[in-house]
């Protein structure tokens, strides 16, 4: 199905959800943000984890700085295009269901504010990251202050903001932009593929741990540590009625369940 900017379908329990407007960079005008909040807010319940993946050589390249140029918009206005990435982002990060982006070519601007609101970033060999904005005479506006430079540091952000260069994947990988690395010597599995098979593991977790992971670890990291570990108990108190805990505790006791082995990576 297309619904304009995203293509959009299913494998079994895996939402997969494709940028699509590859002849522009998949640069974000008003109407792709919309498409993006759209489909976070109507996932069908079957769907246990989204991949956000993009056509052609480039992820994403930010902002539609043609669109931005010829509207020409006032402060209020562009402070509402900012508050509709934040909603838009905002589900994708918080709606309780994992979401791995699959990385290429340009990660830029807006488009490394939408990598940064996913849970697991995969990286084909040929990513490249940067924060252009300075050079551009704007700001970010969709969340990399908050979500970037939780991942990098303020410190790194401020850097790459005021000289603009670009971070390549060895870097990107090292800073945590990229947490996996594909098509390479050592990985030589397409970052499409890769991201797949993590997506298959990740929904056979519980449902209810995966809904506890992608949702409280980074509201408690705004919290106090007293509150923090409050909403941690509480959060672990709700997961524990889940619906499978038992069986899989169960596995556990009469030792059919997998051990937690040196060199199980999540290869594969
Ligand atoms: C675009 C955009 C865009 C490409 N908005 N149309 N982002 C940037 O500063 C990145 C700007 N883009 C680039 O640096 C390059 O386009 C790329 C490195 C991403 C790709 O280069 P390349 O040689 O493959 O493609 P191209 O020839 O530059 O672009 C192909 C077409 O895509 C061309 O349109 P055409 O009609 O002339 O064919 C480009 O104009 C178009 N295109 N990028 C609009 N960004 C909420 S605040 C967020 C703030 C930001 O995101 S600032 C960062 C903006």
């Amino acid at each position: 199905m297309t619904i304009s900017s995203l293509k959009v379908h299913e494998v079994g329990s895996v939402g997969v959800v494709t940028l699509a407007r590859a002849h522009k960079r998949n640069a974000l005008d008003d109407s792709t943000i919309r498409e993006i909040d759209d489909y976070f807010s109507n996932l069908p319940s079957h769907i246990r984890v989204v991949v956000m993946m993009a056509e052609g050589d480039h992820f994403c390249a930010g902002l539609d700085l043609k669109e931005h140029h010829d509207q020409e918009r006032g402060a209020v206005e562009f402070l509402r295009v900012c508050q509709a990435w934040h909603r838009a982002f905002d589900k994708i990060q918080h709606g309780g269901i994992p979401v791995i982006a699959c990385l290429q070519g340009a990660v830029v601007g807006g488009g490394l504010e939408l990598a940064s609101a996913a849970h697991i970033r995969v990286a084909d060999a040929s990513t490249y990251f940067a924060l252009p904005e300075g050079t551009r005479g704007i700001f970010t506006g969709g969340g990399a202050t908050v979500r970037t430079a939780r991942i990098i540091s303020a410190d790194r952000m401020i850097e790459m903001m005021l000289t603009g260069r670009v971070v390549d994947i060895e870097e990107g990988h090292r800073i945590g932009l990229a947490h996996y690395v594909c098509n390479t010597p050592q990985n030589p599995v397409s970052a499409q593929d890769f991201a797949m098979s993590l997506a298959e593991r990740i929904a056979k977790n519980a449902f209810l741990s995966n809904y506890a992971i992608v949702t409280s670890i980074n509201k408690i990291a705004d919290m106090s540590a007293t509150d923090g570990l409050f909403a941690e108990g509480l959060m672990a108190a709700v997961v524990q009625t889940g619906p499978d805990v038992q069986s899989r505790l169960n596995e556990f006791v009469v030792k059919k369940a997998r051990k937690v082995k040196p060199g199980e990576g999540a290869t594969v």
